[in-house]
């Protein structure tokens, strides 16, 4: 479908976006983050909240689902910019469908933003990687079997994680790794024989999110940064079964390196 107001996915998000500016008050925001699992310790590290609001009041958001996920957004002015902060995501395992799944993305291009930080907690496959380490995404491996894009539109995935964006978090942190990220459907976590197949075809990291966020993203002209927090090893690795209480664990050991590291990109994007 076109790139127009035509598409009814697009219309619904510039009605999210007129929404937002009426209850934020704020009429243009510039740079979109995502707060996935174990994320949300971080997020008081960007600034002062100009306004917090429910997901809900705004058209074509449903409730958050997961435990540590909250469903609000907030709006922060970071320095001169103005962040737009999903404090939650929809997942894909929701059953929403994937356009649900991606409004938050089409809502933030249509409030004004340029650029988009995605990040996620997600099981670890690399030697040496441990719980609470975050890796910048490099690229991914999309397993979901479905697009988040509608009709004969081919957009080019080439480099969709700014190379850009991701050197300038390497200049903040020069310990950062990069892997790529393997988003299955879940909402299962894998089996260690999926693993075996995610580490052969190339994968480093395992999630149930992001790889449709970013698609949407760089289809409505976003820049796009990805950033895993490892809170688990993949499943096999460790001896130990996974568990949810773990990710949240990782991510408050890790909230002061994630709120530093996202707090010091936002005054580069
Ligand atoms: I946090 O090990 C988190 N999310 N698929 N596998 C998948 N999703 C995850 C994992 C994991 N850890």
């Amino acid at each position: 479908m076109a790139q127009t107001e035509e598409n009814p996915n697009k219309a619904l998000a510039a009605e999210a976006a007129a929404a937002l500016r009426s209850a934020t008050g704020v009429e243009q925001h510039d740079v979109a983050l995502v707060l996935g699992s174990g994320w949300l310790p971080a997020v008081d590290a960007l600034g002062e909240a100009t306004a917090e609001i429910d997901t809900t009041d705004l058209p074509g958001f449903s409730a958050a689902a997961v435990a540590g996920h909250s469903g609000k957004i907030r709006s922060i002015r970071s320095g001169d910019r103005n962040l737009l902060v999903f404090l939650s995501r929809t997942h894909f395992y929701e059953g929403k469908g994937v356009a649900a799944v991606v409004h938050p993305v089409r809502t933030a291009a249509a409030a004004g933003c340029r650029a988009i930080v995605l990040t996620n907690g997600c099981g670890g496959l690399r030697e040496g990687w441990q719980p609470g380490q975050p890796v910048l995404i490099s690229d991914h491996i999309n397993l979901t079997a479905t697009s988040p894009i509608e009709g004969a539109n081919f957009v080019d995935l080439t480099d969709l994680y700014s190379p850009r964006l991701r050197q300038a978090c390497k200049q903040i942190d020069p310990t950062l790794d990069e892997g790529v990220y393997v988003q299955f459907p879940g909402p299962h976590y894998e089996t260690p024989a999926e693993i075996n197949m995610v580490r052969a075809m190339g994968g480093d990291l395992v999630g149930m999110s992001t790889t449709l966020e970013a698609i949407a993203a760089r289809e409505a002209g976003l820049e796009v940064l990805g950033i895993s927090l490892v809170t688990n090893l993949a499943a096999g690795l460790s001896g130990q079964p996974l568990n949810h209480e773990e990710v949240l664990e990782a991510g408050k050991a890790a909230a002061s390196r994630m709120g530093g590291l996202l707090s010091s990109l936002v005054a580069e994007i």
